[in-house]
């Protein structure tokens, strides 16, 4: 029996104390959502017994159906992030609001978060995940919508739960990334992952292909090439339509992960605040590139919280390519 465990909690601790003006408030922050995360695990490993599938009824700012899933995963992010004192503004992809904080739980984070994201796949058992992005509010006075119009740059800290065949967090505050495995015999979450890197090109190219007549013309000079590439052999093409899957697989396997605009979506389908900008910042600290074909994801200035983003991500050689084909086009 291990008598030395390496927690999430432990590692953002030992983490802080590198940094004498840290106020811990951040490792409270953390532990909010791990708490989120496990509810949110457990619910989705038993929804079936439970009947915590099908349809609550209703659909989200993104027009999805809102499963009963979504919303109590919705509601458990909610109640633990107000709860630890530690937030003053929330942007859920499930409210059409921005939430501000109670003035007597408000602390100075602001949290970006997908509760539950691929729920189109729950009921047939595909992997899906939360995805949150952390910053500090940085203007005076009370909280409004416009205290998270900031760019993914900003961020403390970012992460990721993939709710698969185990369940992981992959997390980075700014200093590498990190993997940690849901222990369910002790209820922590166990370093795993440790400095967690994306290499420099892969072989694997992960998008959509039903909306090929959709693409923009980049987009399809692109994916020509991998398929039919003027020397060695073509890319695979994975393709799970859970982002958290196909990201973290892109993550471990390399390769690149694209949702690019159509004709259909000219802004692409993924949303900026909660999906794209936390997988960016995780991306880029593993040593990874995110882009929408013109500019870093982690750039881009928001003007609404739900703005839809084209992205490009994975590894460094392979998003390049991309990027030069905007360039010349
Ligand atoms: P499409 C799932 O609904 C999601 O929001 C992301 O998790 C996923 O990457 C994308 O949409 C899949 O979209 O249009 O390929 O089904």
């Amino acid at each position: 029996m291990e008598t030395n465990y390496m927690t999430l909690t432990r590692f953002v601790l030992t983490e802080q104390k590198k940094h004498p003006e840290a106020t811990g408030i951040l490792s409270q922050l953390l532990n909010a959502i791990l708490t989120s995360i496990k509810a949110v695990s457990a619910s989705v490993r038993r929804a079936g017994l439970q009947d915590l599938f099908g349809v609550a009824g209703g659909s989200n700012v993104s027009g999805d159906e809102v499963k009963k899933l979504d919303v109590l995963s919705n509601d458990l992010f909610i109640n633990m992030l107000k709860s630890s004192f530690t937030t003053v503004l929330l942007v859920s992809e499930e409210n059409e609001k921005a939430i501000e904080v109670e003035v007597e739980n408000q602390g100075k984070y602001i949290v970006c978060f997908d509760p539950l994201d691929g729920s189109s796949n729950i009921d047939c058992l595909v992997s899906i995940g939360s995805i949150f992005g952390i910053y500090r509010k940085v203007s005076d006075g009370p909280p409004s919508e416009k205290d998270a119009f900031q760019p993914g740059r900003n961020m403390v800290a970012a992460g990721y739960a993939l709710y698969g065949s185990a369940t992981m967090v992959v997390l980075s505050t700014g200093n590498g990334v990190n993997g940690f495995m849901l222990d369910p015999s002790i209820g922590e979450f166990i370093l795993t992952e440790k400095n967690m890197t994306i290499k420099p090109r892969g072989k694997i190219y992960s998008l959509n292909e039903g909306y090929e007549q959709y693409w923009d013309e980049p987009t399809k000079a692109y994916v020509k090439s991998k398929k039919f590439p003027k020397e060695g052999k073509p890319y695979g093409a994975r393709y799970i339509g859970s982002m958290v899957a196909d990201v973290h697989r892109t993550i471990c396997y390399g390769g690149i992960f694209m949702y690019p605009a159509t004709s259909q979506s000219p802004k692409g389908k993924l949303r900026l605040l909660y999906e794209c900008n936390p997988m960016a910042f995780i991306v880029e600290h593993a040593g990874g590139l995110a882009t929408n074909g013109h500019m870093p994801i982690l750039d881009i200035v928001p003007t609404a919280i739900h703005q839809r983003t084209p992205i490009f991500l994975g590894s460094k050689e392979d998003v390049q390519e991309i990027i030069d084909i905007y360039k010349n086009q």
